[in-house]
């Protein structure tokens, strides 16, 4: 495969710094090789302009905290993708997660004209807070929201009039969901599997349900937030929720999508080096990225 990494070194998003280190900690574990070793071909085209906290005023706008540079960048991420070629698989690094505004979309518009994309969202948290119902203004717990045409109008408009369909998203590794986040989850019908699922149904039950749902998409974006995984084995993340999944359950949910070769795009998103051990978190996620190309073990 032709595989094209894009970094998108942003902190804004979220509520602790460091975030923006993680692309520089993923490509520094060796992502781009390890992918080479597994045969495809891949070019790093770089990081999209993110402006510094520390030139920017702190200011939250309406409910929503550095709304206007990350606007900027999920433009030009969305912008980048929008232009790679069809046969292109784009791994996108973050950064937090509203980098994913401007991945998915970017992804949606590839190749001129949208098309009908899935969502699998591997996450601790359902990122589904509007500017009225998050508790942080953060930007970070609201990128699935805006995708789906819930919240902001400037976050929305990053699709130009394209959307996500809720019933194309699937949700996995939720234990963390705000009391008003729920409603709107509820409210829109996304379909999210908790740990509790994962624990009674197994990742493979989960996998080949979500496909199954996800089954008349043409393009299928999975976004994957290194906090779904448990702290023990992904510490690098700025809020870490205990009870997430295991090393084999984040690899089996990666190998099972790997096989169904559905998957046409991937985010790496919240990876904390400055909390992290040793750059553990980046490794790992390096792993479960291989996992998803391809990578076997007999
Ligand atoms: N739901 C909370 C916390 C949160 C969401 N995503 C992360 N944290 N990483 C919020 O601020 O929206
Ligand atoms: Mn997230
Ligand atoms: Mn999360």
């Amino acid at each position: 495969m032709n595989v094209n990494i894009l970094g998108i070194p942003m902190d804004l998003g979220a509520g602790r710094r460091g975030v923006d280190m993680g692309a520089s900690a993923l490509r520094n574990a060796h992502l781009a090789r390890t992918l080479r070793e597994l045969g495809h071909t891949v070019r790093d085209l770089g990081d999209v302009d993110v402006a510094l906290p520390e030139t920017l005023d702190k200011h939250a706008s309406a409910g929503l905290v550095f709304l206007e540079p990350i606007l900027d960048a999920c433009r030009a991420a969305s912008e980048r993708l929008q232009h790679l070629p069809e046969d292109v698989f784009p791994i996108t690094l973050g950064g937090d997660h509203s980098v994913s505004m401007g991945t998915v979309t970017g992804n949606a518009l590839r190749g001129g004209a949208a098309q009908r994309t899935g969502l699998i969202w591997v996450d601790a948290h359902t990122d589904y807070n509007t500017p009225e119902t998050s508790p942080s203004g953060n930007i970070h717990g609201m990128p699935v929201a805006h995708l789906t045409g819930r919240g902001d109008a400037h976050l929305m408009g990053l699709g130009g009039g394209w959307t996500l369909r809720p019933e194309d998203v699937v949700m996995i590794g939720i234990r963390s969901v705000d009391a008003r986040e729920r409603e709107l989850l509820r409210d829109a019908g996304i379909k999210a599997y908790t740990m509790k699922d994962v624990d009674q149904l197994g990742i493979t039950r989960i996998t080949e349900e979500a496909l199954e749902r996800l089954s008349d998409v043409t393009r299928l974006h999975v976004s994957f937030d290194a906090d779904a995984l448990d702290p023990t084995v992904a510490p690098g993340v700025g809020t870490p929720v205990a009870g997430g999944l295991t090393y084999r359950e984040g690899h089996l949910l990666m190998e099972l999508l790997s096989e169904s070769g559905r998957v046409t795009s991937l985010d790496i998103v919240e990876v904390n080096p400055v909390l992290d051990t040793r750059n553990q978190t980046a490794e790992v996620m390096v792993g479960m990225a291989a996992s998803l190309l391809g990578q076997r073990i007999l």
